[in-house]
């Protein structure tokens, strides 16, 4: 439609990435082109400023045509070598068909597989790809395992669901919230500025490292990492000596408690001050103020990333059933809320119904890397959503693998990444700014709008468009697969039953689901578990790998010399995203690594030292040495997501220290128990690829 010359227009949309917090965005355009991407002032979370990296990198990398992929490129050089060609849609959308379907005819949807996650998590296009694979039989590397898959498979076989979360507008009733292995300032960082510390509940946090939240916190238990267990069953002592245990709780609403008897007798805060380095009063003190409630327990993702990260989760959720703490306002624990608590079924958006019953079951993240690296179990690579060299364990092995010439690779992003630089085929998708979708975030109980501002740089594609011609050209015709974006914001917006056509959700932005009438999981205290109990100790536990009932374990400390290695998130990128904006490259500063000042007299090394942290798997370095007792003796910081590519020194980033090893349950990550040496930087570190 023709504009007036200097018009100007401002649309509501809203922030796709994987944050708590789903901010809503104004977008300001002149003359139709986008020259500012703001937070919206209307949007309860957002209250009109965007977090530091999204307002850098949407107003920066995000925006700039030159830096985006634009067209479909194919491999014209040695594998991992980014030489590429450009080409049509037509051309690279026949070469995969043509060479996918003699795959799928000699060796089966098997030797296919997929990895995806949260690029983008918008439902559509986050989703609908999924279908496609569904229907070839693909393997699918399972997303949540590299992420908070132990975490959700303790959560479901406790309370029956991981995904329904206390309703946060609840917030006034509580007295008292308790985070335990969360970093709300990076992850979260509008939900810790406004939620949690825009109300009058007392706040704990539980957590090796003093960051913003933990800082600002009434209470910060900073025990060392693996150790929560030990802490939850002397919190949980503490409670049984002064009586203030919700026994007629436990007596109706759980199953199995008998069994953990033991371990929280042996578990007296003083023998936990041992164990997790926390002192045994800040224990007692904890104890007491989440008993006395109501209370919320946001469990974070960061805490089951290690080894043992099932049985802290079950540890920790010993505490709501302990206290009654579930199934009341200003009551529950949240790990995430999912689409369903809205109606939203995920099995519709990604064609559970498509895939054949001889499909392969998914494996983990951890396996990636071996299972690529064997030629007689995979034939053909899709990474999409995703940059599996940034972010997965093993990135040296990972990168070897990549470089096979007869494994097909066809990768789908915005940008040129680590990762597609190895493929053979790379398809450019369109960004969130480009196409219309919904959000359905995964901590506020909202529905939101994700509106088209602009046309996509060059031919990028959205993800559902790339997969409909994908099945198109496969002469695949089952509707799922070409169901249009319109049918299915239709479809999503009917099972919300919100009542609102795409287009008054995209004028409100977000509307909240039940405005008026706050959700509150688990209210008749029957959950959705066999027994109808929250199930502390069954055989279902052992049926998944893992003890009976948890148990008040600690991991052992590091053998002499060796540091715990945590690497979460940090405040400036999005996982990996973002690190090739060159202002968020600026902003974040030098790759480094934080330790306590006593390990850096312990180990005879000066901040001017340049080090490298060395295990059985790889070296990183050189980094800056940081000192700060944000983190105690024996921990070393480091943040996930730069880029290996762009670290010139180092060549890396903390996961080419990760060997892959596996949680407790669900062959889950357990990246923060990656350990390793600090020492001075030799001349021959760096260089992953
Ligand atoms: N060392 C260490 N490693 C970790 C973690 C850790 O704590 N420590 N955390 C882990 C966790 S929690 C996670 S969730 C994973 C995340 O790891 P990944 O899932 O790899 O997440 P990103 O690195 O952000 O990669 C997302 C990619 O999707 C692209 N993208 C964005 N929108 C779209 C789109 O619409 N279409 C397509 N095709 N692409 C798009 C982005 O440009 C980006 O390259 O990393 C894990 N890795
Ligand atoms: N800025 C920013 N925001 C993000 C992301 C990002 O990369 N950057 N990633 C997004 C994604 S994919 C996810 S999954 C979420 C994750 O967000 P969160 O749920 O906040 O999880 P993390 O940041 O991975 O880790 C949180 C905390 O876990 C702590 N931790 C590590 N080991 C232990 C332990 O043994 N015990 C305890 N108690 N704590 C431990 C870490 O010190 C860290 O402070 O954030 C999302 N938001
Ligand atoms: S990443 Fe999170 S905090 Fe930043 S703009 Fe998006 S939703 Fe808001
Ligand atoms: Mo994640």
């Amino acid at each position: 439609m023709p504009r007036p010359p200097g018009s100007r227009e401002i649309i509501k949309t809203t922030c796709p990435r994987d944050c708590y917090d789903a901010c809503g965005i104004t977008v300001i355009l002149r003359d139709g082109r986008v020259t500012k991407i703001l937070g919206d002032r209307d949007h309860h979370v957002a209250r009109g400023v965007l977090c530091g990296k999204c307002a850098v990198a949407y107003n920066g990398i995000w925006l700039d045509s030159e830096r985006r992929l634009t067209s479909p490129l194919v491999r014209t050089g040695p594998k991992g070598t980014a030489t590429f060609s450009p080409t049509t849609w037509n051309t690279a959308i026949s070469l995969i068909a043509d060479r996918l379907g003699a795959i799928l005819d000699e060796r089966g949807g098997a030797s296919v597989c997929h990895t995806h996650y949260t690029g983008t998590c918008s439902a559509i296009a986050g989703n609908f790809p999924t279908r496609f694979f569904n229907r070839i039989g693909a393997l699918e590397v399972d997303p949540d395992s590299v992420c908070n898959k132990a975490g959700h498979a303790a959560l479901g076989l406790i309370f029956g669901s991981s995904l329904d979360g206390f309703d946060p507008r609840t917030v006034t009733e509580a007295k008292c919230i308790l985070v335990w292995g969360a970093n709300p300032s990076a992850s979260a960082p509008h939900a810790h500025k406004h939620w949690l510390f825009g109300n009058k509940a007392k706040r704990i946090v539980v957590d090796p490292v003093r960051h913003d939240t933990a800082a600002k916190a009434d209470l910060h238990l900073q025990l060392f990492p693996g150790s929560d267990a030990a802490l939850a069953f002397a919190m949980i002592h503490v409670l049984d000596r002064e009586k203030r245990l919700d026994r007629g709780f436990i007596r109706r609403h759980t199953l199995g408690w008998e069994e953990i008897e033991g371990d929280i007798a042996a578990m007296p805060p003083e023998r936990a001050a041992v164990l997790t380095g926390v002192a045994p009063d800040l224990i007692v003190a904890a104890a007491r103020a989440y008993a006395d409630g109501p209370s919320l327990l946001w469990l974070g993702q960061g805490v089951q990333r290690q080894r043992t990260g099932g049985n802290v989760v079950r540890a920790v959720a010993l505490l709501p059933a302990a206290t009654g703490n579930i199934g009341k306002a200003g009551a529950g624990l949240l790990y995430m809320n999912g689409f369903d608590t809205r109606g939203v079924r995920p099995d519709d958006l990604s064609g559970a119904h498509l895939r054949p019953a001889h499909a392969p079951p998914p494996i983990s993240h951890m396996d990636l890397a071996g299972h690529l690296g064997d030629p007689s179990a995979s034939t053909a690579l899709f990474t999409w959503n995703n940059n599996i060299i940034a972010s997965n364990p093993e990135q040296r092995r990972l990168a070897d693998a990549l470089r096979r010439e007869d494994l097909l690779h066809v990768a789908s992003d915005l940008f040129p990444t680590d990762t597609t630089r190895f493929a053979d085929v790379v398809l450019p998708a369109a960004s969130f700014l480009e196409f219309d979708d919904l959000v359905l975030p995964y901590f506020f109980y909202d529905i939101s709008a994700q509106v088209k501002v602009r046309e996509p740089p060059g031919e990028a594609l959205p993800n559902q468009e790339i997969f409909r011609r994908l099945a198109r050209a496969m002469g695949l015709d089952d509707p799922a697969l070409h169901e249009t974006d319109e049918e299915i914001l239709e479809q999503l917006l009917r099972n919300t039953g919100i009542e609102m056509s795409f287009r008054d959700l995209s004028r409100a932005g977000t509307v909240a689901w039940r405005p008026d009438d706050p959700v509150i999981p688990f209210a008749d205290l029957k959950f959705p578990t066999p027994s109808g109990r929250i199930e502390i100790a069954s055989e279902r536990f052992v049926a998944a790998g893992i003890s009976r009932a948890p148990r008040a374990w600690s991991d052992a400390r590091p053998d002499d010399g060796r540091l715990r290695i945590l690497s979460p998130a940090s405040r400036w990128l999005m996982n990996s995203s973002y690190s090739n904006d060159d202002r968020i490259r600026s902003l974040q500063g030098d790759h480094s690594v934080t330790v306590n000042p006593a390990d850096i007299q312990r180990l005879g090394l000066t901040t001017d030292d340049e080090v490298e942290l060395v295990n059985e798997t790889g070296c990183l370095g050189p980094l800056c040495l940081r000192a700060a007792d944000v983190v105690p003796p024996g921990v070393a910081l480091i943040h996930k997501g730069r880029w290996p590519g762009l670290e010139t020194a180092a060549g890396a980033n903390a996961n080419v220290l990760n060997r892959g090893e596996k949680a407790d349950l669900a062959g889950s990550t357990a990246v923060h128990s990656v350990e390793g040496i600090l020492r001075k930087a030799s001349p021959r570190s760096g260089a992953a690829q």
